[in-house]
């Protein structure tokens, strides 16, 4: 084994990607959920099912919680039944889209009745975080405006900066704050937090603790996102990824699925940004609308790994040298060489090596579980996307 090899090893193996709770619920579009048997009923079942993608993948040891998704009266019984199962609690989402209050909007909401009770949500959540042991509370606002002139666009601004000072100074200790933007969805003329920019604004004036979270889905097409990424770790902002694919908008598909090689280019800028490893989150954000959850989540932790394989692989030195020397094809084609490597030997190997299976797809479909959960969760309501 090169040098070369037993790092990528090692990086790899120290990576991790963060599963979220909903992934294992059904879920579907607006014109059909289609249900499937042994799809989780509680947050205890959806640990259930992540503990497999941990046991086959050895990569995701933490489960990201929706709240109130995922309401239990007991967060620190459901941290110990994640443990129990070799898991932990992630990130808490928070959830303030799903009330007929919200329907102008939430912390930006006009009436301050409305963005009192969404704070106060949010305040919640960082007291979950305490009895959870998570580190990150990840805001996403479906805030915005339909029509020009519906709202004062920079009051609404105001607003959302007092709600976020509000929730960062009631941060526990070695707590952070996430926010993720969203160009557009539910909202259609202004989004409240389109962007990085406006959220990396925010996160500026709160402090060191408050991190921009780049969803991979949430940008418009031919958006370089990977020049986002490389300013956002310049910068120190960089809280993390929520991982999923796009054809058209916020498609939540499997990572990797729709744009593998986009998938490459932000993890070489991790790489190239010294944040392997580091305090940046690997999540992933996604609805498994018509395939087989666990397996699709599998999958996608299959395919983070291959992309940061690959990047770990690019001959940095290589590169260096035809990039200073203005050597546009050589520099193009030293990036190349190492997306276009087949890294699962490589993955494969790794896995034996970790007691694992190489093909954790295969590993899962033996085990039996999907017919064990088909047949013993019968009864009760599924989980679904907002339940
Ligand atoms: C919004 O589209 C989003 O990406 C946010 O992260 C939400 O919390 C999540 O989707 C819900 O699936
Ligand atoms: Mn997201
Ligand atoms: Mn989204």
């Amino acid at each position: 084994m090169t040098d070369m090899q037993a790092a990528v090893k090692a990086a790899l193996k120290a990576q991790a990607v963060e599963t979220p709770s909903w992934a294992y619920g059904n879920s579907g579009t607006r014109f059909k959920v289609f249900a499937r048997p042994g799809v989780p009923r509680t947050p205890w079942e959806k640990l259930d099912d992540a503990a497999k993608v941990h046991e086959y993948t050895g990569a995701a040891p933490t489960v990201a919680l929706h709240i109130p998704w995922d309401r239990v009266d007991d967060y620190a019984a459901l941290a110990a039944y994640a443990e129990e199962r070799g898991l932990r609690l992630g990130t808490i989402n928070s959830n303030t889209f799903q009330d007929d209050d919200y329907r102008l909007g939430s912390v930006c909401h006009p009436d301050a009745r409305v963005r009192r009770k969404a704070v106060d949500h949010l305040l919640a959540c960082v007291d979950i975080m305490e009895a959870t042991g998570s580190r990150d509370l990840k805001l996403w606002f479906a805030d915005g405006t339909n029509y020009p002139g519906q709202d004062d666009v920079r009051e609404r601004q105001d607003r959302l900066s007092d709600a976020l000072r509000e929730v960062y100074d009631r941060l526990g200790d070695g707590r952070r704050m996430l926010l993720e933007y969203k160009f557009f969805e539910p909202a259609f003329y202004t989004t409240d937090v389109p962007d990085w920019g406006t959220a990396y604004a925010h996160c500026l004036k709160l402090g060191p603790r408050a991190q921009v979270v780049v969803d991979t889905g949430h940008h418009a097409p031919g958006t370089n996102i990977e020049f986002i990424v490389a300013t956002l770790l310049r910068e120190g902002r960089l809280g993390g990824f929520d991982f999923n694919s796009r054809f058209y908008a916020d498609d939540d598909l499997m990572v990797g699925a729709a744009d593998p090689f986009q998938l490459f280019r932000i993890m070489y800028e991790v790489v190239r940004g010294g944040a392997l490893p580091s305090d940046v989150a690997f999540m992933l954000d996604q609805c498994h609308n018509i395939e087989a959850k666990i397996p699709a989540i599998i999958r996608s932790v299959m395919n983070v790994q291959e992309a940061t394989a690959k990047a770990l692989l690019v001959d940095r030195e290589a590169l260096t040298t035809a990039q200073r020397a203005g050597d546009v094809l050589g520099a193009n084609a030293v990036l190349m060489d190492a997306y276009n490597t087949d890294v699962r030997p490589l993955l494969a190997e790794l896995r034996e090596e970790s007691g694992l299976d190489p093909d954790p797809v295969a590993a899962y479909h033996r085990s039996g579980w999907a017919r064990k959960t088909a047949e013993e969760r019968v009864g009760g309501e599924q989980a679904g996307w907002g339940a």
